[in-house]
């Protein structure tokens, strides 16, 4: 299984492509996965910079939100991001091999609020201009469970913030809002798209969870293999930001 010549032509056109059914067969094992992971309660610490929390749209409650990364923890989610297929369709995209570089799991519980517009690239220094993700969908995700949003052929244009190390969130008036297109996706549906491709979400206002596994790639040109040092600057940066906020007792588990 391969992308074809007009998939590829539309990641490059668009800034991003979608490829359903990839993981029809998986979808099922991914469910019952992340049904354990939810059950890792020890994990999900508030000073564990593996989770990520995310607030109830309504109710303003903080609930957990993402481990990233996951594959060191889920056999599963490491099977699927080191399957040869999805490596081989970054490769077609880049025109060279892929590497890993980062994994995370959003499990976006019923209520949560969505992701405000950003695109992923951050300006640190040897962060890959070539990341791109790919989203494994495990749920349904649609406009009612607060599905990832994209602002097609803006990645031409590159990195829209200024080039200074921080995380930005993107003006949405930098982004024609009528152009936006809902990633639509059924259980092991694929889809990929640029780090310079502006996205967002909107809440979940469905009564399920809208589980997606990101994993994201960097061309072999583009630095090798990355993850772990990139994890290594991340981590050290992420202590430093809670540490700004005065939340100096973090730690990585
Ligand atoms: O899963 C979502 O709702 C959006 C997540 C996202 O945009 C991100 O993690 O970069």
């Amino acid at each position: 299984m391969s992308l074809t010549p007009a998939q590829i032509a539309a990641y490059h056109r668009d800034g991003f492509v979608t490829a359903p059914g990839i993981f029809a067969a998986e979808a099922n094992a991914l469910q019952q996965e992340c049904d354990r992971l939810t059950g890792l309660q020890h994990l999900m610490d508030s000073n564990n910079i593996r989770c990520r929390w995310q607030d109830h749209a309504e109710t303003g409650e903080c609930r957990f939100d993402c481990f990233d990364p996951v594959i060191d923890i889920s056999p599963v989610c490491e099977r699927i991001a080191r399957e040869p297929l999805l490596s081989d369709m970054a490769a077609q995209l880049y025109g060279e091999p892929a590497f890993l570089f980062k994994d995370k799991l959003i499990f976006k519980p019923s209520g949560a609020k969505g992701y405000d517009m950003h695109q992923d690239f951050i300006s640190w220094q040897g962060f890959p201009e070539s990341f791109m993700t790919v989203i494994v969908a495990i749920d349904p995700s649609d406009a009612s469970s607060g599905a990832t949003e994209v602002f097609p052929g803006y990645h031409q244009k590159g990195y829209l913030s200024p080039r200074d190390g921080d995380y930005h969130q993107l003006d949405e008036k930098l982004v024609d809002l009528t152009t936006g297109v809902t990633l639509d996706l059924q259980p092991g549906d694929v889809a990929f798209f640029s780090g310079f491709t502006p996205h967002r979400s909107a809440a979940n206002k469905s009564e399920h969870s809208r589980r997606l596994l990101y994993l994201s790639f960097n061309a072999a040109s583009d630095g090798g293999d990355l993850r772990a040092s990139h994890y290594e600057y991340f981590h050290g940066w992420l202590q430093e930001r809670y540490a700004d906020y005065g939340k100096t007792e973090t730690y990585f588990r």
